[in-house]
């Protein structure tokens, strides 16, 4: 900062939250508590001193003059600043106005990537919904990990039953579509992914990646298959075809078969994907995929994980299952060093439960009539929603922590969309792309000013601990932390005053999660009194009440002084820089969920759709295909405003072969065009992506009037998403296709 000199005072633990990989960090401060750098914590229990550059960019971001430090209301054309009594009155009173008149799910909400990130998403965005009224939700999933998790709906009883590669204890391991040395990985919490496949070589194991483009993890693997983009669940089909075919399939499926339906089934849906049958499809060689089902059975453990490149593509839940099934033939499910099911320190005390069969469509979107997927609609369907009149039109949107303009295909038409909504509350520090068309945008603090505990990405961490963060200080000037604002509006539609306690919406929460617990006879508080469990919870914000509340009815947890030893909040305050719970431990048969209590290898929902597979092995092949890629300084929409992540090369450029460049007679730019739109883009002549298909990053086109990212306007890069109407989806999940996408490239 100009003019600005400051001196370290002190120092404090943080984790960072700007990935999945949930580093520790120590943040210098000086002595206002204003945060001057960064670097990785090495006592860290989970990342050991691990830092990537955007965690080291944490004061930028911390201190971006760009970010708004007060709410900001719509008048006319122009942004104004507001006070926080003002700005939360008027976020509330614009709601409750357009559910007086058209009732609550005239709202809908869109959730962004972050709240799988922030304390406040995870306990108070849920409430907020509640308390609209409305289950006309949109999220980032439908962009990114629904068909994983409809896969395991359908396969364990749970969509949230994640299956998560054992790394630190694997023989084999197989990535699929996931650059996690770029990416720092997904679905796979693991700080320091690079210094995981470097342990996994040294100890004499094997990587394999399947990918069309070379990458930063491609080049450290022993085998890199190449597919063409959108093929992987017929390459996978053929890899199961394999397994029986050869006799693969372990014995026993390595000790849960007592828990697995439905392999006959697979065998006999796999019957038509013979490596030979799909290699030409798929643009791999029947013996390279042959080979691949045979490395995996031989490995004395293998973990087969897939990604973004096997979600967001045409049979994307086709392939999440497949892949598990991989897994689960090859005796690799719920064993060390195979793929298991974290246990985190917020999860219920494992006990018996019924189960259900999963299933989608329990309600569906007004105009297309896509069914429900794990309570939402896809976001695609966004824009039709806000602009096709009748009754159950969205009148108002509450977005938050999101992005779509750019994130979701044709942000154009959200754009236009948008512009003639009644109201939109933004949560969000930024006036970007979407925020712009906000009625009321409230900023949340800067993240060093806000607390952090991992309530979703544990249940992915490949080894379990308990890490907390509180703020390094409060928000200053009456400004409420993010939680406290949506608690406050979540009063406000409750029918309390918008100035009242936010933690009276914490205490309510408590006192009915409780009162459950001391009903159910399995509990380890089963028949207490709730009042005696509330007076032993600790002063402090609400948040930090609830998760105390889950920690010590958790897995780990004291039992409200059951388990003497068991977790609580304030025994993880005492350490800060975490407390490890050990490597994964088998699961089965707690995990599951579904009616039979058996993993359905062969679920009906999901052999339905094996025929509409088959028949694109048919399909003539497309001109182009497009695909996306990550940038190690990059973070989808959001951090291309820090001078320190910006420039340098290969950013938003359409990498293409040199011979489909020499072949469309393209040089330096080229003119992208796709079902949504045209682009005209700079162009990279690379080997580094297979013939065929080319590639652009997400999260670019910083270009639009009406925001305010000085530094990301300045090199706006295009929006990928611009050449997808969003017709491409799949249609077990309602995932948008942002893989695979056909689009045709000519010189200017
Ligand atoms: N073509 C293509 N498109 C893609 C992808 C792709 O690979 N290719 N990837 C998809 C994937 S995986 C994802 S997850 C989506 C992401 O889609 P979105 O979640 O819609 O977009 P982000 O760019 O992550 O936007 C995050 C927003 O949260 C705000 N934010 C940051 N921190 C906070 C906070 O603490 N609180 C609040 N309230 N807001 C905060 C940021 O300012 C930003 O506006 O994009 C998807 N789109
Ligand atoms: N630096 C950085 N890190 C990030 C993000 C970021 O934007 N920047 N975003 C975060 C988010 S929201 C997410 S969800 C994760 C995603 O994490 P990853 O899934 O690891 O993301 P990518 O780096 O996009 O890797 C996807 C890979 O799939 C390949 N691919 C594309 N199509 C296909 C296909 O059809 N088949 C196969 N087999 N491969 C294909 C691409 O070439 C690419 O290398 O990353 C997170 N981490
Ligand atoms: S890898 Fe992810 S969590 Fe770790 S420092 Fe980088 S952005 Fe933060
Ligand atoms: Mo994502």
């Amino acid at each position: 900062m100009p003019g600005y000199r400051s001196v370290m005072a002190r120092t404090a633990l943080r984790i960072c939250p700007f990935c999945e990989a949930t580093c520790g960090l120590t943040l210098n401060l000086d002595e206002d508590s204003r945060v001057l750098g960064a670097r990785g914590d090495r006592d860290d229990v989970f990342s050991h001193g691990f830092i990537c550059p955007k965690g080291a960019s944490f004061a930028e971001l911390d201190n971006d003059p760009d970010r708004l430090s007060r709410p900001v209301i719509r008048r006319g054309d122009e942004f104004v600043e507001a006070g926080w009594e003002e700005g939360l009155a008027a976020a509330a009173d614009g709601l409750a106005a357009v559910i007086a008149e058209h009732g609550g799910p005239a709202v809908g909400l869109y959730l962004g990537n972050p709240n799988a990130h922030t304390v406040a998403g995870h306990l108070h965005v849920p409430l907020l919904a509640r308390a609209i009224g409305t289950r006309v939700l949109f999220s980032a999933s439908t962009l990114d990990q629904m068909p994983k998790q409809v896969a395991q709906g359908h396969m364990f009883g749970d969509p949230f039953a994640f299956s998560v590669p054992d790394l630190d204890r694997t023989d084999h391991l197989v990535i699929i579509g996931a650059n996690p040395v770029v990416s720092n990985g997904s679905l796979a919490t693991a700080a320091d992914f690079p210094g995981k496949l470097a342990a996994l070589r040294k100890r004499g194991g094997r990587l394999t990646v399947i990918d069309p483009a070379a990458t930063r993890t491609t080049r450290l693997a022993d085998t890199h298959l190449a597919p063409r983009p959108g093929t992987d669940a017929a390459l996978l089909f053929g890899v199961v075809h394999t397994l029986f075919d050869e006799g693969l399939v372990a014995p026993d499926l390595g000790g849960i078969a007592e828990h697995v339906v439905g392999v006959d089934e697979l065998r006999a849906a796999a019957t038509d994907f013979a490596p030979e049958q799909v290699a030409e499809h798929c643009g791999v060689a029947a013996e390279e995929i042959r080979d691949l089902a045979r490395a995996i059975a031989a490995s004395p453990s293998a973990a087969v994980y897939g990604r973004i490149g096997t979600t967001t593509v045409e049979f994307g839940t086709t392939g999440s299952w497949l892949i598990d099934a991989i897994n689960i033939l090859t005796g690799n499910l719920d064993r060390p060093g195979g793929v298991m099911f974290p246990l985190a320190p917020t999860a219920p005390t494992p006990r018996a439960r019924p189960g259900r069969d999963f299933r989608i469509g329990r309600w569906h979107s007004r105009v297309s009539g896509f069914p429900e997927v794990a309570g939402e609609l896809p976001a695609t369907a966004l824009a039709e929603e806000i602009e096709t009149p009748g009754p159950g039109q969205i009148r108002a949107l509450v977005a938050v922590a999101g992005n779509p303009v750019l994130s979701a295909p044709d942000g154009q038409r959200l754009s236009r969309a948008l512009e003639g909504i009644g109201f939109m509350l933004a949560i969000d520090p930024y006036l970007n792309e979407t925020t712009r068309h906000a009625d009321v945008i409230l900023p949340p603090p800067p993240p060093s000013q806000s607390p952090h505990f991992d309530f979703t990405l544990n249940r992915l961490a490949v080894r379990a601990s308990a890490r907390y963060s509180p703020p390094v200080r409060p928000p200053a000037d009456g400004r409420p932390d993010e939680s406290a604002m949506l608690s406050r509006i979540t009063l406000a539609l409750s029918g309390f005053g918008v100035d009242s306690d936010p933690a009276l919406v914490d205490e309510q929460v408590i006192a009915t999660m409780l009162a459950k617990e001391v009903a159910d006879p399995t509990s380890p508080v089963a028949g207490r009194d709730v009042g005696e469990m509330v007076a032993m919870i600790p002063d402090g914000p609400g948040y930090e009440r609830r998760l105390d509340t889950m920690l010590r009815l958790g897995a780990y947890g004291d039992g409200f002084g059951a388990r003497p030893d068991g977790l609580t909040l304030a025994a993880v305050k005492e350490s800060p820089h975490g407390i490890d719970l050990g490597p994964m431990r088998p699961r089965l048969p707690d995990v599951l969920r579904t009616a039979t209590g058996k993993i359905e290898l062969a679920a009906d929902a999901l052999l339905a759709d094996v025929a509409r597979l088959r028949a694109s092995l048919h399909r003539s092949p497309d001109d182009m295909l497009l695909i996306g890629r990550r940038h190690l300084r990059s973070n989808n929409s959001w951090m291309h405003n820090l001078p320190a992540l910006s420039g340098g090369s290969n950013r938003c450029t359409l990498r293409i072969h040199p011979d489909d460049a020499a072949r469309l007679g393209v040089d330096d730019v080229a003119i992208v065009k796709g079902a949504g739109g045209e682009l005209r883009v700079a162009v990279e002549v690379t080997t580094e992506i297979r013939p065929g298909v080319v590639s652009l990053p997400h999260g670019w086109g910083h270009d639009v009037e009406g925001t305010r990212t000085s530094v990301a306007s300045a090199d706006p890069g295009v929006n990928v998403n611009q050449l997808n109407d969003g017709a491409l989806l799949d249609p077990l999940s309602g995932t948008a296709v942002l893989n695979g996408v056909p689009v045709h490239v000519a010189p200017v």
